[in-house]
């Protein structure tokens, strides 16, 4: 039974443990949950993700939520037998590294999506927050920092720590945020940005996601 993926193509966080099946290049099969139709609230849902939300992974009776938890479960199971471990290393320390990063891009979506501001453009049409500027360019500048001193964020190898900085600072997309001040950070985007699924996976969704928000965003005030 090939893995049973459920995601939306627009949510940030089921495309990058996507972009992870894509990179292990297992097979797998997709299973779009419309989470703009509430189809994550049905009953049979709550068996694959009991916080009802996406992304999930179903791998024979195995069920795994979170996108983190769900890339470093994939890496771990079928990184070796794809020749992909380097992923998500199994070598202590380097695992450690990667955690850590890991954790840390959770704080990173926090604080770029404080400015993007999606739940409150999304779902009561305000615009984005200005006021929270500082800390979206906080956490690029991190991320800058830490590239100053290796190739990829977690060392010298492509990790899923770069998949989840790169989705958490691609928010700033939907603003036209300019990278150009971060050097390091914009190499290393162009670096994954030439990946062969980025395209099809991430781009083509991302620029809907951008669509969507750009027509939320200011709509409460044009209602006034
Ligand atoms: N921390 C979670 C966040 C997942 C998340 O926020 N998913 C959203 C889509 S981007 C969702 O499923 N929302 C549906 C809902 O809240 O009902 C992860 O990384 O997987």
């Amino acid at each position: 039974m090939p893995v049973e993926f459920y995601y939306f193509n627009m949510s940030p966080p089921a495309r990058a443990a996507w972009v992870v099946l894509e990179e292990l290049g297992i097979k797998y099969e997709k299973k779009m949950i419309n989470i703009l139709a509430g189809e994550q609230k049905q009953d049979w849902y709550k068996d694959i993700n009991p916080r009802q939300m996406v992304p999930a992974l179903k791998d024979g009776d195995f069920c795994v939520a979170e996108s983190r938890a769900v890339a470093a479960y994939a890496v771990s199971q079928y990184g070796a037998q794809q020749g992909k471990q380097s992923l998500y290393p199994t070598d202590p320390k380097k695992r450690a590294t990667v955690d850590q990063h890991l954790y840390i891009s959770e704080n990173t979506v926090e604080k770029v999506v404080s400015y993007v501001n999606m739940p409150g453009v999304l779902f009561r049409g305000e615009d984005l927050k200005e006021e929270n500027l500082c800390k979206a360019k906080d956490a690029v500048q991190a991320i800058e920092d830490t590239l100053a001193k290796t190739t990829f964020t977690a060392g010298q190898d492509f990790t899923i720590a770069d998949i989840f900085y790169y989705m958490a600072i691609a928010f700033l997309d939907l603003v036209d945020f300019d990278f150009t001040e971060f050097k390091k950070v914009a190499e290393w985007r162009a670096k994954i940005a030439a990946k062969p699924w980025h395209q099809e996976v991430w781009a083509d969704n991302q620029a809907k996601l951008k669509e969507f928000y750009a027509s939320k965003r200011g709509s409460a005030g044009e209602k006034k």
